[in-house]
Parts: C-alpha cells; structure tokens; sequence
C-alpha cells in the first residue's frame, strides 16, 4: 500500500535509545525534517522476531550478540513516510558504526558503536514492504 504522503520505511528506535532517553531527539529530527509518523508503538523484540527482522544477518558472527542486544528491552517501532524517505532516513542515521558516522547524522552525534547505533532504517523499498509487513501487519 502506498502512503498519502510517498514511500514508507520502517523505523526502529533501539533499545539503546530507549534506555538513554533519546528517543524524542530522533524523533523530533523526522519529525523537523518534514516526514510524517504514520505508525508507532513501544514493544519488545523478542528471539523469533529477531530472526525474521534480521533474515539476511541471522548467519553472521555478529548476530548473537546483535539479537541479545535488540531483545534487551523496549524498543519504538515507527511506520514513517515522506518523498524518498529511505533515502531520506538512511541520510539522516549515518553509516552503521557510530564511531565513523558523520557528525550531524543521528549515529554521528549519539553512538560509539557499530552494534548499539540507536536507529533502524529500512534499506530499500523491498525491505520496507517486508519489515512493515513484520512490524505493522494491519497497514501492509
Ligand atoms: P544498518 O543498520 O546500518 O543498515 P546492517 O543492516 O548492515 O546495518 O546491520 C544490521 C545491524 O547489525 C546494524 N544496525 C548493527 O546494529 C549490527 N551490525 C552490523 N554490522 C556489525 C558488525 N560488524 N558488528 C556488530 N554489529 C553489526
């Protein structure tokens, strides 16, 4: 299904984030940025859902540790949307370790770490339709 407002990605705000009280700062960048919220709940993750979220990790070395990692506490789980948000979004994060995200970028500014880097972003339209399809059942 298509949004009103262009292609949509799903969000996850990680445990991490969570603990560390950042989750109104990542938001509020979307939300500034002029992309919209259509969904959003706070839950776990837990072992089963890991695996299908992370198919295509699930063989990886780092994946224990990564699934223990986003299975440690509540996360906040967002549909957003917006005129090539993918992009858009994956622009906003920063690469993967914190350590060499570009200052300015969610990851460059908050995270130290290749593993807890705070946000989840969907990684092309394919990814999106599935990982909404995982996360949001009702609005796939
Ligand atoms: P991204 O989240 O930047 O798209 P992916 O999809 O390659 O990165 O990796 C999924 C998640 O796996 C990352 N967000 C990170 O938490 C973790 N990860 C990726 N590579 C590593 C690594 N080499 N060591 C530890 N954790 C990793």
């Amino acid at each position: 299904m298509t949004s009103p407002s262009g292609e949509r990605s799903l969000v996850l705000i990680k445990p991490d984030a969570v603990r560390r009280g950042l989750v109104g700062e990542i938001i509020g960048r979307f939300e500034r940025k002029g992309l919209a919220v259509d969904a959003m709940v706070l839950r776990s993750m837990d072992a089963a859902l890991a695996d299908q979220h992370y198919t295509e990790h699930v063989d990886k070395a780092f994946y224990p540790p990564l699934k223990e990692f986003m299975t440690s506490g509540p996360l906040v789980a967002m549909v957003v949307s917006g005129d090539q948000v993918i992009e858009v979004i994956r622009a906003m994060i920063g690469s993967t370790d914190g350590r060499k995200a570009a200052a300015g970028t969610i990851r460059g500014d908050f995270s130290l770490s290749n593993r807890e880097n705070l946000v989840h972003a969907s990684d092309s339209p394919d990814s999106a339709k599935r990982e909404i399809q995982l996360w949001f059942p009702e609005l796939a």
